[in-house]
């Protein structure tokens, strides 16, 4: 019996440094009301959505940095509320990024899940593999990536969980309510971040990201030239979704922050869905505000949980302990010289 669900992934082109919450807002209803003209029931928005990718900036002044980040409750804030207002009125469900600024002061590159049906936020993820640095690199014509800086680890976990009324839309559903999970950008790069969402029996993970298409001074000094940097950004991208999916048997949806923010700063596009089996399904095609769509059919979870990757019964754990008892790397001893 299939389970049907239709996704989709609402990638957002160049935000500029000077464009308000209110006009990124507008975009995202725009996409929306596109999404639920098409009868999605699920739409993920990108990582950071509400600004530009400001941790490319060293700020140095508290006010100033204080404005990037959502502060209280991002659903009901002045600013972003008419997107979650909106998500109700349609009756479809959203994730979205966002710079989270804690009662106490503590700052995480958060997103939510939220359901329109219910007028609610179901779960909370805050991206636990925060890239970049924390001082500015010393050229100073080179573009930083100062997420560490900003963010501290996030300190949720990765907590799967199911997602009621979805199957409303659909045929009877016997396995229970669609398993998600959410992952943050560089998260996606980690095997993991998937493995411990696998674990939970994932059907449906959802990835915001902002990846630079040329980083030389943060990602790779094999990034030379600017199209090949975003040809191999673009492969990498996509390798670890489509490998990960598979190893996870889970869908996947990845939304893509994209363009030239201020007219110079780019960002992959690459916004996509890829099946349990690691196929992709739907692509961006363009660097701008765009919606891909696709219908997936959860019982396709099933063969790669239930042979190849029926994780009770092939992992072996006790062969795993290096995973979480060590961080860096630990090479083997030396051989010495041959009858030494
Ligand atoms: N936003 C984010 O996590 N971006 C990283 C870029 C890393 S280059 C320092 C990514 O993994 O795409």
């Amino acid at each position: 019996m299939p389970r049907m669900i239709r996704l989709a992934a609402a990638q957002l082109g160049a935000i500029h440094i000077t464009d308000s919450r209110s006009h990124v807002v507008g975009r995202m209803i725009t996409l929306l009301e596109s999404a639920a003209s098409q009868a999605v029931q699920v739409v993920l928005f990108p990582e950071l959505a509400f600004t530009t990718f400001f941790p490319r900036y060293i700020i140095h002044n508290e006010q100033q940095l204080k404005a990037w980040y959502e502060h209280g409750d991002v659903t009901i804030n002045a600013d972003t509320r008419p997107l979650f207002d909106k998500a109700k009125e349609l009756k479809i469900d959203i994730s979205v990024g966002y710079a989270e600024a804690t009662e106490d002061g503590q700052h995480f590159n958060t997103c939510i899940y939220f359901s329109g049906r219910e007028g609610r936020v179901l779960s909370k993820y805050r991206k636990v593999h925060i890239p970049g640095t924390f001082e500015p690199d010393d050229d100073p014509d080179a573009v930083n990536h100062l997420e560490k800086r900003y963010f501290k680890p996030g300190d949720l976990g990765f907590q799967a969980f199911r997602v009621p009324g979805l199957e409303a839309q659909g045929p009877p559903v016997e396995r229970g309510e669609p398993i998600f999970g959410m992952m943050i950008c560089n998260d996606r790069r980690w095997a993991e971040s998937w493995r411990v969402l696998g674990l939970q029996g994932v059907e449906i993970v959802l990835c915001g990201f902002n990846t630079p298409a040329f980083a030389p001074h943060t990602r790779s000094s094999l990034d030379k030239d600017p199209e090949q940097s975003e040809r191999m950004a673009l492969f990498h991208h996509k390798l670890v979704m489509q490998a990960h999916s598979y190893t996870n048997a889970t869908y996947s949806v990845a939304a893509a922050r994209s363009g030239y923010d201020d007219g110079k700063y780019k960002l992959i596009a690459g916004s996509c869905i890829i099946d349990p089996e690691g196929v992709l399904l739907a692509e961006s095609k363009t660097l701008g505000d765009e919606l891909v769509v696709a219908d997936c059919d959860l019982e396709l979870c099933r063969q790669g949980k239930g042979k190849t990757f029926a994780f009770d019964r092939h992992r072996r754990t006790e062969h795993y302990g290096r995973i979480v008892a060590q961080t860096g790397v630990v090479e083997p001893p030396r051989i010495g010289p041959s009858g030494a």
